[in-house]
């Protein structure tokens, strides 16, 4: 599904849903966008052939806990890596808005899941394991999208938020 040109990847609307899922479900993708769904998650295998066949925005949204207003981070490139190689490493550059910058140490990360350990934690600690669902954790995290109450973050607790990318 897209809004005016922009292909949602990430929907994070259900405080309650347990994002600790296998590498598959976080490669193939899970959940719907319709009406009554609140949990949505494209894919990264799409996503990485999306943005390695021509230049892609990416926007990430997020809505504060203690606000409850939304806040909007864009970023002019996005890229997803391949699964082999990469394992679906994160790039992204070319900030602006009002969320802040908060894919810091995110940056360069490869993806982690809970049966897929590829974060920088060291002596056996996985921080899907540990923190909330499937992310390019470093060791572990400023932004995670896909944790349950309090470890659904993006400087600050959130109560929901999305990402979407569209071509340059
Ligand atoms: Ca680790």
């Amino acid at each position: 599904m897209s809004v005016f040109g922009w292909i949602i990847i990430h929907q994070h609307l259900d405080s309650t849903f347990d994002w600790k899922l296998p590498w598959a479900d976080y490669r193939n993708g899970f959940g719907s966008l319709n009406f009554n769904s609140d949990t949505y998650w494209l894919g990264l295998e799409i996503v990485h052939l999306l943005t390695s066949s021509q230049p892609y925005r990416l926007r990430v949204e997020v809505q504060k806990a203690s606000s409850e207003l939304w806040y909007s981070a864009e970023y002019w490139s996005v890229q997803v890596g391949d699964e082999t190689n990469d394992k679906y490493q994160l790039d992204v550059s070319g900030y602006s808005g009002d969320a802040g910058n908060q894919f810091v140490v995110e940056l360069g990360m490869m993806f982690t899941t809970v049966d897929s350990d590829n974060d920088l934690a060291d002596n056996g600690y996985n921080c899907a394991v540990n923190k909330g669902g499937g992310w390019w954790y470093n060791s572990c995290y400023i932004s995670m999208l896909t944790g349950p109450g309090t470890h659904h973050e993006w400087s600050g607790d959130l109560i929901s938020s999305r990402m979407m990318i569209k071509p340059q």
